[in-house]
Formats: structure tokens, sequence, C-alpha cells
């Protein structure tokens, strides 16, 4: 039989490339590049069950919004009156349609929960015997994760504490080096650095630049942090003379090239849009992909990891990481994490950079937040690729399904993982 157009042997019909895909992307293992987790023996840093699951500062947003309520009030409820009002608010009331409410239902669904007949108090009968290692084997099992990266602030003093105290490590669990208050707080961060025997001054004069150079330096190879990582407020530029711009210019950048590893950019919070609504009380806010394309330009040796959280911004980044090989774009972050956005964001870096980025990452701040994100984002990123792979083979190329599972292997593992030195 003559070959069908744009086959060889073991190629797929055109009508298998579609389940195919969803096959593939179903089973792929996860690295998740960017969350909140933290391995158990960090304690109470790792944040887990189902009332911290249902007060997730989105949900807080979303049920102060809903129901009226003044945010002082709320946050001087215990915690699990506030799972218990949101509950009420956002599941009861009203249908809960909205990306983080549904999440919840996922997770619960997800662990063999009815969300609907155990409600709020079934599912906490059933987190109740979950001790935080086994926690963490379920969550990461459903999820299907290889690894996570966690977000380390080397000035968290419980932090400090444990990696102080040492210990056996889990190896799911990657560090970063997460040194935003560097440039937020600079002043409490040097007096924490003079104590710790770095010649820092609050006003970063005098050794201020390599003696940070030397503590970064430092904590990454303590934490063998697979990166460095900053968030950034919109109008982050490059080249940069505030403080910010030096700090990363005369120690963060020169640190992250002398230990060889990227350094992340996650660009476009607007910080306490509204203060009282806590963690809740972030925004967004359109930046500057030029300045991320003059930085790599500048820095061509330093692999920098990006996000950007305004939608407006994500087609000029993408453009610009057709550029730039050391670019290297992650996920959906934060406010861009819902299916519509996903979708589309997903489709625009297939069609501009092939395979060549990460599409997702958990930015999980509760363990069993891991089991929606993924599933969530697993769904919409697979339905994305099937189209895709079937236009592929209407225009001639018909895939074999190894040649998939390698590709949907690279988008959820396999890219992150060679950025970050990971074998
Ligand atoms: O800066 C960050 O890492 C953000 O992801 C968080 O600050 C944010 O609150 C979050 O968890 C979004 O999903
Ligand atoms: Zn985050």
């Amino acid at each position: 039989m003559a070959e069908r157009k744009g086959s060889r042997a073991g190629s797929l019909s055109r009508s298998a490339v579609e389940k195919a895909v969803r096959d593939a992307v179903a089973r792929a293992r996860v690295f998740d590049l960017h969350t909140h987790l933290y391995e158990p023996r960090f304690r109470t840093l790792l944040v887990r069950g189902v009332d911290e699951l249902i007060t997730y500062h989105y949900l807080i947003a979303e049920a102060t919004r809903a129901s009226g309520l003044d945010p002082a009030k709320f946050y001087a409820m215990p915690k699990a009156r506030q799972a218990e009002f949101i509950w009420e608010e956002l599941f009861v009331k009203r249908s809960p349609v909205s990306e983080a409410t549904r999440g919840v239902l996922t997770t619960l669904s997800e662990y063999g929960l009815d969300p609907r007949r155990d409600g709020l108090r079934g599912a906490r009968k059933f987190f109740k015997s979950l001790t935080p290692e086994k926690h963490v084997d379920l969550a990461f099992a459903k999820a299907r994760l290889a690894g996570v990266v966690m977000t380390n602030d080397p000035f968290n003093d419980a932090e400090h504490a444990v990696w102080e105290r040492g210990g056996r490590r889990d190896e799911r669990f990657h560090a970063a080096l997460r040194i935003d208050p560097l440039v937020v707080n600079l002043p409490e961060c040097a007096r924490k650095l003079r104590a710790w025997g770095y010649e820092v001054d609050g006003d970063f004069t005098g050794r201020s630049a390599p003696e940070v150079r030397r503590f970064v330096g430092d904590r990454v190879r303590r934490m063998d942090a697979r990166y460095a990582a900053m968030s950034f407020t919109p109008d982050f530029a490059w080249p940069d003379d505030r403080l910010q711009g030096r700090v990363l210019r005369e120690a963060v950048i020169p640190a992250c090239r002398d230990a060889g590893v990227p350094f992340a950019l996650m660009i476009g919070v607007r910080r306490k849009v509204r203060p009282e609504l806590g963690d809740a009380g972030d925004g967004v806010g359109q930046g500057a992909p030029s300045a991320v394309a003059r930085l790599c330009a500048q820095f061509p040796d330093v692999t920098f990891l990006c996000t950007m959280l305004s939608r407006l911004d994500q087609h000029e980044l993408t453009v610009t990481a057709r550029k730039f090989a050391n670019l290297k774009l992650f996920g959906c972050w934060w406010f861009l994490n819902n299916p519509s956005i996903v979708a589309e964001m997903t489709a625009m870096r297939v069609e501009l950079l092939g395979l060549t980025f990460v599409p997702q990452h958990s930015d999980a701040r509760i363990l069993d937040q891991v089991v929606y994100k993924w599933k969530h984002s697993k769904e919409t990123i697979a339905h994305v690729l099937a189209g895709k792979y079937a236009d592929m083979c209407d225009a001639g190329w018909r895939p074999a399904v190894e040649e998939i599972k390698r590709d949907v292997n690279a988008l959820f593992s396999g890219n992150a993982m060679e950025w970050l030195g990971i074998s």
C-alpha cells in the first residue's frame, strides 16, 4: 500500500493523533518550575489541607468581593471560620464556577470525595488522617509531579533556621533563591547580612555590591538553588540606575553567572493595590518586554527565565524570546492561569516558539493546589497541542507516537530540567 503523504514507519493516522497527544499529556510527569511549597521538614511552612485550600488568597478576594465584607473583619475570623465563610459565599450562595472555586472542587474530587455531598465537614475528616509526608506523596502522585521548585526567601527567619539546622533533603523539592527583599527592603536585609558577616549597607554603598554578590553565591551553594529569582513591578527597566538595577547589574547577575544558574524575572505585579487584602491585595500592570530584550542582549552568557503577569505583554515577550536563545519563557502566571488565557498563550507560544518553552507552572502555595492546577492546565494545553499536531498532519507530517511523547515530555518536564541543569 502506498505510503500516506507525510508518513513514515510508525506514523499515526490523523484521527489517531489527537488522542495520542491527549494521552501523552495526561501521562506526562511534571516538573513544576515555580511553587511556594516546602519539603515536610520545613514544618508549618508547608501549607496543606482543605481549610488552607479554601482560604487561598484568590478565594479571599472573591469572597470579600461577593459579600462586601470588610477584609479586616474577614481576617479577624479564625481560619476555620474564614473557610466556612468562603464556602458559604462562593459554593452555597453562588455556584463555584470561577477558576479558583472550581479548583477546590477538582482537588476534592481527585481525592475521591464528593464535594456536594461531603462538603467542608467531610473534607476536613479526610485530611485529618494525612501526615505531611503521606500528604506530599498523595498530592504528588495525583499531579504526577517528578519535582517542584520551592520559593526560598533567605531573609525569612523560620526558613533560615531550617537551612541552618541542615538535614536530609527530599530530592523532589528543589530550591530557588528568591531575593525580592534585597530590592524591596534593603535596609532590613543589610542588617541581617551584616549579622551574617557580609559588609552590606542599607543604601548599597561601600563594599555592598561585592558582598551581596558573595552572599548570593554562598546561598545558592548552601541551598543548591536551581535559580535565583525576583518579582518586579511593571516599571522594570533595563538599563536601570535605580537601586534594583544596580543590585541586579553589580551583584545578582554576576553571582548567577559565577554559579552557572539562571536568573528568573517575574515582571508585572502591582504590589498592595489594596493593602487591607493582604496577599490577595496585589494587582497587575503592563510591563516592557523591550527591557527584557536589552537585559538578554547585555548578558548573552546568562540564562534568563521570564514570566510576565500582564496578558498585554505576552505577544511582545514571545516575539522577544525568538530573538534571544538565553530567554526562556515559563508559565501562565497568577492572573493568567485561567483556561481561556492559558489556551491563548499556549497556542501563541507553539506558533512562535515551537516546543522551546515551559507552558505552565503551578505557583501552588497550598500543597493540594498542585492537584487541580495541573489537571486544569493539562486539559487546556492538551487541547491546544492536539489541534497543532492535527494541523501538522494536514500540512503533510504525520508523527509517530514516540515523537509525540518526546515533545510532550519536553514541555512538561524536559525543558525546565534542562534549563536548570537537572538530569
Ligand atoms: O511573586 C510570586 O511568586 C507570586 O506568584 C505570588 O506572590 C502570588 O501571591 C501567587 O502566589 C500567585 O499565584
Ligand atoms: Zn509565585
